[in-house]
């Protein structure tokens, strides 16, 4: 089932009909029976009917996002290509087989753009591309109760000058996007599960690709495990995992661009760039 977030508050879908769930992302993400109380709010609820997709915001509470890096071969060699003449290349070899994960602070909710928004570029890079993520939605108690999609936007210019100008290049406004719902459910995702992107510029397809979980090197735990490692969570959080499609080092987002990321079994996020 898919929990929204609309300008109602939240719903979940359930074979094409929308049912009110009278409850907060923030407390319901706390609950040790949120997947048997969502059921509950399906078959003893209410449904007004189909969800209303022009109301819907971004899947978000007071949670903060986090982000996984290096995750999958394509990003290693990226990384490696846009950082070599600064010198920066090797660090992003030794993370992708190093025991500790790359982990870093994404954004704030306030920040977090949803489905229909407008993602945004730095007004000092020249070189951005969407990254299209798998996003775990984690429990208080470091447990994956939810699957949704997420936009890292990047600025590769930025990120390849220096490593340590990673957060500029990650964190600016509209630099993150998630939604539209999230796929609710303690089971594992099959690895077999697809991860595409296309970019739409002037009625054309300007870049298009695809990848799949079993692509990412690490277990989705291992990279909670750190995450949780010393830290609290009260609201719980949400954790890009990493991407694993790049576009060709000649592309570069412009304003006016759409960005599409699908991920099967929990939809499709699509956001102008601006
Ligand atoms: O190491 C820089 C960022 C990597 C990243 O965001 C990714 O692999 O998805
Ligand atoms: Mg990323």
């Amino acid at each position: 089932m898919i929990l929204y977030r609309t300008i109602d508050g939240l719903v979940v879908e359930h074979q094409g009909r929308a049912y009110e769930v009278e409850e907060l992302l923030d407390t319901l993400i706390v609950r040790a029976d949120l997947h048997a109380f969502l059921d509950q709010q399906i078959r003893g609820g209410y449904s007004s009917g189909p969800l209303d997709r022009s109301k819907l915001l971004a899947p978000i509470g007071s949670q903060e996002v986090w982000a996984a890096g290096v995750t999958y071969l394509r990003s290693r060699a990226a990384r490696m290509a846009e950082s070599k003449d600064a010198g920066g290349g090797d660090f992003y070899d030794r993370v992708y087989t190093a025991e500790r994960p790359e982990l870093f602070f994404k954004s704030l909710p306030h920040k977090v753009v949803g489905p229909g928004g407008a993602v945004g570029l730095r007004s000092d890079a020249i070189w951005s591309v969407p990254e299209p993520e798998l996003a775990l939605l984690i429990n208080p108690r470091g447990q994956i109760v939810g699957y949704t999609i997420g936009n890292d936007m990047s600025s590769r210019d930025i990120e390849g000058q220096n490593p340590l100008y990673l957060p500029q290049a990650k964190v600016y406004n509209r630099s993150c996007a998630l939604g539209p719902g999230i796929l609710m459910t303690p089971q594992p995702l099959p690895k077999t599960t697809r991860i595409a992107i296309e970019i739409e510029r002037a009625e054309q397809v300007a870049f298009a690709g695809e990848t799949s979980l079993a692509q990412m090197k690490r277990p989705l735990e291992e990279l909670v495990a750190y995450l949780y490692r010393d830290q609290q969570f009260p609201f719980g959080c949400f954790l890009l995992t990493g991407t694993g499609i790049v576009p060709p080092d000649s592309f570069t987002l412009e304003k006016g661009d759409t960005v599409r990321i699908g991920i099967e079994g929990i939809g499709l996020l699509v956001n102008p760039v601006n």
